[in-house]
């Protein structure tokens, strides 16, 4: 495929409600889309980076800048999806920029193909089981209520951020109003030192799915260490950049559990090769999630259709985060999302709602 240019546009969406975690406060999400055009078809990538580099070291307007200055222009005037992820190979990390411009080849080729995501990633399910990502709040009243919404809605799994001075007993509060049959687990997002190890050993009370990402994301040593003093599954999230990566971690013993995300790992193909790996060593998988519109959302379902993503993911549905989504809103049946079929991402945006949201766009010839 030949690309004639590349849209980059900012979008501000504005989320239901205040998303609390150990490394901030998110109340909009101000996402970076990328719109590749080629003569046969168009396709959207849609940048995970957060507004500011708590999460990770990449944020917005970094990608964008990295996305315009250094990988568009060492983009061969032929591409498909592969041939990107070789051609910015030269250019370390900034995984998720890279990772938001192979997806938007990635959609644009399969759009002209008339294939899915789904079905070229190899998923083997026609929709999938959900989570709900519920964040820090102000009080357990509160953070009860908001799971009692969440299970009422049909999520089939619950996660709950945690952090020091809120993990033990948060969890407690949960399980005991909702009892033992709750899918539960936790994610840290890196909070915790190998010194909590004896507060996060209480958590094995809990009967939890997984603890994700307790120590620094550069840490697989001491997650390793850690590992061997809890009975809880660890999952890493942050740690997990790339395949070699996960390779590195499962030879350490620093996990039993990956959270999967293709932002996170430079994109989908990698993505893929994780679960690959993982299935391979009896490693479980899931989806994680960085607050994705629908056109995110879109392919993360379809990757987690794949065979080796045996634990519910944090695929949720549009309503838990906006209330107006750029694409079709979609919506839980029965505590799942069906994976589009439709060529690539298999949904559009809607015209009107993405310029309402639309803050600025920069066309980018190539
Ligand atoms: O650590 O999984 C995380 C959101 C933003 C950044 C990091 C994380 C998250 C979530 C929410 O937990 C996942 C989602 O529902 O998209
Ligand atoms: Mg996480």
């Amino acid at each position: 495929m030949k690309i004639t240019g590349v849209e980059l546009r900012r979008i501000a969406m504005p989320l239901v409600s205040p998303f609390r975690t150990s490394f901030g406060t998110e109340t909009a999400r101000d996402v970076l889309l990328v719109r590749v055009v080629t003569p046969e078809a168009e396709g959207w990538g849609e940048c995970v980076a957060m507004a500011e580099p708590l999460y990770s070291s990449e944020y917005v307007d970094g990608a964008a800048e990295v996305i315009r200055r250094f990988l568009l222009p060492a983009l061969p005037p032929e591409v498909d999806a592969h041939a990107v992820g070789r051609a910015l190979e030269p250019v370390k990390g900034h995984r998720m920029a890279k990772a938001a411009v192979e997806t938007a080849v990635l959609d644009a080729q399969l759009r002209a193909a008339g294939e899915s995501f789904g079905r070229y990633l190899g998923a083997v399910r026609d929709r999938v089981p959900c989570g709900v990502s519920v964040g820090i709040m102000d009080s357990v009243p509160r953070l009860l209520d908001a799971v009692e919404g969440y299970l009422a809605e049909g999520y089939v799994r619950i996660k709950l951020k945690i952090e020091p001075g809120w993990d033990v007993e948060p969890v407690r509060a949960v399980r005991e109003r909702f009892g033992d049959a709750v899918l539960l687990q936790v994610d840290a997002n890196a909070a915790y030192t190998l010194a909590d190890a004896p507060r996060l050993a209480r958590l094995d009370a809990f009967d939890l799915l997984l603890i994700e990402q307790p120590l620094a994301h550069d840490d697989l040593v001491q997650h390793a260490r850690l590992a061997r003093r809890l009975r809880t599954p660890l999952c890493l999230d942050e740690s997990i950049e790339s395949a070699a990566h996960a390779a590195a971690a499962i030879e350490l013993g620093a996990c039993s559990i990956v959270n999967i995300k293709p932002g996170r790992v430079g994109g989908y193909l990698e993505a893929r090769r994780i679960h690959d790996l993982c299935r391979a060593h009896g490693i479980a998988v899931w989806c994680g999630g960085m607050l994705e519109t629908g056109l995110g959302r879109a392919a993360n379902v379809a990757l987690a259709a794949l065979p080796g993503f045996t634990l519910p993911g944090d695929t949720s549905a549009s309503r838990r985060y906006f209330a107006t989504d750029v694409t079709e809103p979609f919506e839980l049946r029965d505590g799942h999302l069906d994976v589009p079929t439709g060529p690539g991402l298999g949904v559009e945006p809607l015209p009107e709602i993405l310029d309402e949201v639309t803050t600025s766009t920069e066309w980018i010839p190539l």
